[in-house]
């Protein structure tokens, strides 16, 4: 049994915490909380990266299920640290909130829960390996259950295990996520290599190696142009109105700037905010002093050609930047985050820092560059006259919604109190009958929708407002749209959108996805929305294992194919017949109460929008206008699908 001085027993009281509470230091103990174990490590490799130390970190997925991270930087200080009295390596790995460097000067970068450390990793791991090479020697520490340390020092110092050349450097760790914490520790490549590309757009200069040592896979990450291939990679489906990206850096004080931007045919804006590196998804200061320089200086332009007469007043805001895709990342050597989720950059001097670099660069950029400004400035006025023509639309639209609701084909609840209601939005008359009959009157809404609806992504607002089904899902809804949406208005606790498992159905609710993420993200955002999620097949069986005399004719509802496939595993049962449902009209009201609308009883899945650069790639790439990379995406990822024979 290792004897614990005081300073150790307080090391471990802090593993201890970390072990009690995961969800408090990487929010949860699902698949991305144990990918944030491969984060957290990742960011201090690529502090020594930002430092200016490390040119490139190797990510490993091992054979055995452990993960390797590798950097050749300058490897983690040995010495005995100043104020902890045992070996730097020691107080990175196993003290809280040490993680990276203590050194201001070093702009502290880390992942979305803001750099809890490496000594979080090691609290959640069953085992954690560190090697450094440094001075031209090979030192070796190493930790067992969540964090205790098992290799012995010699005299308070980490011995070192062996020697290489001087100049060859760096850290590497290799960690094992302790399953007795995670609900899961299967690593998923596919994240870590979408993580691995993010992370190479936002360092450029960094190449950064991934290897699966389970299927041979290998990737390398680097992209030597930064943000500015970020937004090419970003817009590589859109269809972009100047084909140059805009990038503009530079710093103010101590705070670096970069900000780069395309604008697209689209109908929305799309700004990506980084800070040291975080996607500060609520955007905050540095998003703000973008937008008040673009505005400032687009519509100085706007008069200097023409665009705007003296006595017009200047162009909106929002007619500048629609159609635009943009990243602004700063480093800021002590960023203040703000808000429930702390995704919101509070920093004054920051809107100041990009408002300043981004005015005096952008102008010398389009002096070069007059074609790229003179498109941007026809989008605004094509945009500045089409928001006038479609305020008047939407507002003679708006004015009639209200009266539209006796018109539309809403079946509403009886109750009036939002938090117990819940909206049914169903496909088809015959469906929406049988969800009419079948749910209960006094919770439980059902609007129909007659076959497709509008495809929102490319179509201007006027006509989509003239829509009827989107016309009654927002009158149903209560809570208006695009800048006169407000949640709290919203008549219900869930829309639940119900169509058939089959093509069609997925068609549909990708439509309505659109729409809801386009006009009403907020929506989607608060958890509003879900997909119910009906049966698709009902099994009759024998039950072998009843006492009965007579056999037991049974019959049980199964809701996929994974599910079908452990019911056809189980001995006791032997299947009688399988019934797939085509359809919702298939089944009759009790059925369909008992197995999709009975709170108790069904199945919801929660539409969420983890990641706003894929969720707007997506949408554009599938409901946009390009026809080859959709049809490309949809056979690449049918392999994944389950496609309707
Ligand atoms: C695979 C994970 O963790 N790499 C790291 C360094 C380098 C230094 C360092 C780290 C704490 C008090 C500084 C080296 N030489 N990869 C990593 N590389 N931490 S973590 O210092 C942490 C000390 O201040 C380092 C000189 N200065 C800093």
């Amino acid at each position: 049994m290792a004897v614990y001085d005081g300073s150790q027993i307080v090391v471990l009281e802090g593993l201890e915490a970390v072990r009690k509470r995961p969800g408090m230091y990487i929010g949860s103990t699902g698949s991305r909380g144990l990918h944030h174990l491969i984060w957290e490590i990742l960011d201090n490799a690529i502090d020594e990266h930002l430092a200016g130390f490390c040119k490139e970190v190797d990510i490993t997925m091992l054979a055995d299920g452990g993960i390797k991270v590798k950097d050749y930087g300058r490897g983690v200080p040995v010495d005995i640290h100043p104020q902890k009295h045992i070996p730097t390596e020691r107080v990175v790995y196993t003290i809280l909130h040490a993680g990276g460097k203590f050194s201001s000067n070093v702009y502290k970068v880390s992942g979305g829960l803001h750099g809890v450390g490496a000594s979080v990793v090691n609290a959640l791991s069953t085992k954690m390996e560190v090697t450094i090479r440094r001075d031209g020697l090979i030192y070796k520490d190493e930790y067992a259950d969540g964090g205790k340390p098992v290799t012995k020092l010699v005299d308070g110092m980490l011995p070192h295990i062996g020697r290489c050349k001087k100049e060859d450097t760096g850290t590497e760790v290799i960690f094992y996520p302790d399953d007795s914490i995670f609900e899961t520790v299967e690593f998923k490549a596919e994240v870590i290599k979408k993580k691995l590309k993010e992370t190479a757009f936002l360092n450029k200069g960094l190449k950064l190696v991934f290897k699966n040592e389970i299927s041979g896979e290998e990737a390398v990450f680097e992209e030597k142009e930064g943000i500015r291939s970020y937004i090419r990679y970003i817009n590589k489906d859109a269809d972009v109105l100047h084909d140059d990206v805009v990038y503009i850096e530079g710093e103010s004080g101590d705070i670096e700037v970069e900000v780069a931007f395309q604008y697209t045919d689209s109908y929305q804006e799309q700004i990506n905010a980084y800070c040291n590196r975080i996607n500060v998804v609520d955007g905050g200061t540095l998003v703000t002093g973008f937008k008040t320089a673009l505005t400032r200086i687009i519509n100085q332009y706007a008069r200097e050609l023409g665009y705007l007469k003296d006595k017009d007043d200047n162009f909106d805001g929002k007619d500048i930047r629609n159609g635009i895709v943009a990243i602004v990342s700063i480093k800021h050597p002590d960023p203040q985050f703000e808000g429930q989720t702390k995704t919101k950059l509070g920093n004054t001097d920051a809107k100041m820092a990009v408002d300043d670099v981004f005015s005096k660069e952008v102008v010398r950029y389009f002096d070069k560059n007059i074609d790229t400004l003179k498109a941007i400035l026809d989008m605004t006025q094509k945009s500045f006259h089409a928001r006038t023509a479609s305020d008047k639309a939407r507002n003679a639209v708006l004015k009639t919604l209200n009266d539209f609701d006796t018109k539309s084909k809403l079946s509403a609840c009886t109750s009036k109190k939002a938090e117990e209601c819940e909206i049914y939005i169903v496909e088809g008359d015959s469906a929406g009958g049988t969800v009419k009959t079948a749910r209960n009157r006094k919770t439980q809404a059902v609007l129909p929708l007659r076959g497709k609806i509008l495809n929102v992504e490319k179509a201007p607002l006027e006509r989509i407002l003239a829509n009827n089904e989107i016309r009654s899902m927002i009158s149903s809804f209560g809570c208006g749209i695009g800048d006169d949406f407000d949640i709290n208005k919203l008549r219900y606790d869930k829309i639940i959108i119900l169509t058939d498992a089959d093509v069609d159905g997925a068609h549909i609710s990708t439509l309505l996805l659109t729409f809801f993420y386009r006009f009403m993200p907020d929506l989607i955002k608060e958890g509003k929305v879900y997909r119910g999620l009906p049966p698709l097949y009902k099994v009759d069986y024998e039950d072998l294992a009843s006492k009965a005399k007579k056999k037991s004719k049974k019959s049980e509802y199964v809701f996929n194919d994974y599910e079908l496939e452990k019911f056809r595993k189980i001995k006791e049962r032997k299947i009688i017949s399988v019934q797939r449902y085509k359809g919702l009209g298939e089944m009759d009201a009790s059925q369909l109460w008992e197995t999709t609308l009975d709170p108790e009883r069904r199945k919801l899945a929660r539409i969420d929008i983890s990641d706003t650069v894929e969720a707007d790639q997506v949408t554009s790439l599938l409901m946009g206008s390009l026809v080859p990379p959709r049809r490309e995406f949809i056979m690449q990822e049918a392999q994944y699908a389950k496609l309707d024979v």
